[in-house]
């Protein structure tokens, strides 16, 4: 078969020093760290709506890529080009997973039952491409926000019809996952929100959502689908309030509703950045409830109150996610790239550099991690700086045992206690800036 990237070389360690664009400077997949290769540490993805789809267009302008592949776009030829681009792609890139939305795959068909049978002929191809290169898929997603009937909501849709084309939706597109051999299945709510409260019944919105998502996981049991389901917090944009505002949000709704046994979240970096946190308060929120699934792996703009979806390039940034994952002993889904090339890097060598930049970042913020953890310093510091429930009265209050009257004994006795000890924030960046650049 000819290739669409002809004249792209596959993509290769080359070491920190090296002036090859078309190299990486510190992903080298099978360099151990902590005990584990880092492409097992780093279970890259690509995401075929952008990489494959997206061609520029803005609300301003018209594409600035060409992303026929070759073939007449909104055709089945054209479908199976960007089977063969991407995989051509992931193959030259060195990366073993890819996530995709229903439509990115086919181009919705006049009716379902004709969208279902192009989702059967061209996962069959994917399938083909997946036996032969290994290549595997992390997850799979219905895209519920795009299309017209969608304006009030999937989920929180305020039509019957509207709510059973999402059931179906979501049902063709868990069929897919499993043949595949998904990892996960996403729900990103996209128009699970609401404009006005004068126009919007929220619990009645809230229970459909969650209701969906139950009728998901039966249905997706019974065939045979093992992975993780995952929310994927975001707080606005494209509504203005959206329900799945934040991990500590889509926690409580998940718990709330007893989704919370199936489900687990998917963080996206600049998903934290709009709801005014940041990735790593994101990750951890996830992780300490037991929920960190999976990682849409990009960054924001600080001066963009946007989803600008860029490729991450930010290593103190990557450094603290990686921490945070390293702490969490890994995730059981993958780094998914959600992000897309500026709209001026429009050639193919564009989509390339754009996942070296990427890979990289997140490889030298492994790197740098895993020397945090070695180094000792900030788990020390931590473990110090609680050690005063290190007595017999701690213990009752680490063990939930101790009572507001026998707290209240001991502060009798005191005075007044003693200012607790400094947290040295500013030393402790200064250890962060030591190992990174040191
Ligand atoms: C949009 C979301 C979307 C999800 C999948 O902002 O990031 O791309 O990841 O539907
Ligand atoms: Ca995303
Ligand atoms: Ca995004």
């Amino acid at each position: 078969m000819k290739e669409i990237f002809g004249n792209i070389p596959a993509i290769e360690f080359k070491g920190a020093k090296s002036r090859d664009p078309y190299s990486f400077k510190f992903y080298d997949a099978e360099r151990v760290i902590l005990g584990k290769k880092m492409k097992e540490h780093l279970p890259f993805a690509m995401a075929w709506w952008h990489n494959l789809c997206a061609d520029g267009k803005d609300m301003f302008g018209n594409g600035t890529t060409d992303k026929s592949f070759g073939a007449k776009p909104m055709t089945l030829e054209h479908a199976k080009a960007k089977v063969d681009a991407g995989f051509e792609f992931m193959q030259k890139l060195g990366i073993e997973y890819f996530c995709w939305h229903d439509v990115d795959l086919v181009p919705e068909a006049a009716n379902i039952n004709e969208t279902n049978r192009l989702l059967d002929e061209v996962s069959d191809y994917i399938l083909q491409k997946m036996n032969a290169t290994g290549i595997k898929c992390l997850w799979g997603t219905a895209n519920m926000f795009s299309n017209a009937r969608y304006m009030n909501g999937a989920g929180s849709t305020n039509s019957l019809d509207v709510y059973c084309f999402a059931a179906a939706q979501i049902k063709k597109a868990l069929d897919i996952t499993v043949k595949l051999g998904g990892k996960g299945y996403v729900f990103w709510g996209g128009r699970e929100g609401y404009e006005t409260l004068w126009n919007t019944d929220v619990a009645f919105e809230q229970e459909n959502i969650a209701d969906l998502m139950r009728m998901a996981v039966e249905y997706g049991r019974s065939i045979g689908f093992k992975g993780d389901f995952y929310i994927e917090p975001k707080p606005k944009e494209p509504m203005k309030h959206q329900y799945d505002f934040d991990a500590a949000t889509a926690i409580g709704f998940l718990k709330a509703h007893g989704l919370d046994k199936d489900f687990k979240l998917n963080i996206e970096a600049n998903h934290a950045t709009l709801a005014g946190h940041t990735f790593r308060h994101e990750l951890r929120i996830s992780a300490i409830n037991g929920m960190l699934g999976s990682i849409d792996a990009n960054q924001g703009d600080f001066l963009l109150g946007w989803d600008t979806d860029e490729f991450p390039y930010d290593v103190y940034t990557a450094t603290e996610c990686m921490l945070e994952v390293l702490k969490a002993g890994g995730i059981t889904g993958g780094f998914n790239f959600d992000a897309k090339t500026r709209r001026p890097s429009n050639t193919y060598a564009d989509m390339f550099k754009a996942y070296i930049l990427g890979m990289d970042t997140f490889a030298l913020g492994l790197i740098k991690a895993a020397e945090i953890v070695e180094d000792g310093r900030i788990d020390e510091f931590i473990k110090r700086r609680y050690a005063s429930f290190d007595c017999p009265l701690g213990k009752k209050v680490r063990d939930k045992k101790s009572t507001l009257t026998e707290l209240a004994e001991r502060a009798s006795k005191l005075g007044a206690p003693a200012l607790p000890e400094s947290g040295e924030q500013e030393y402790l960046q200064s250890i962060i800036n030591q190992i990174l650049f040191g």
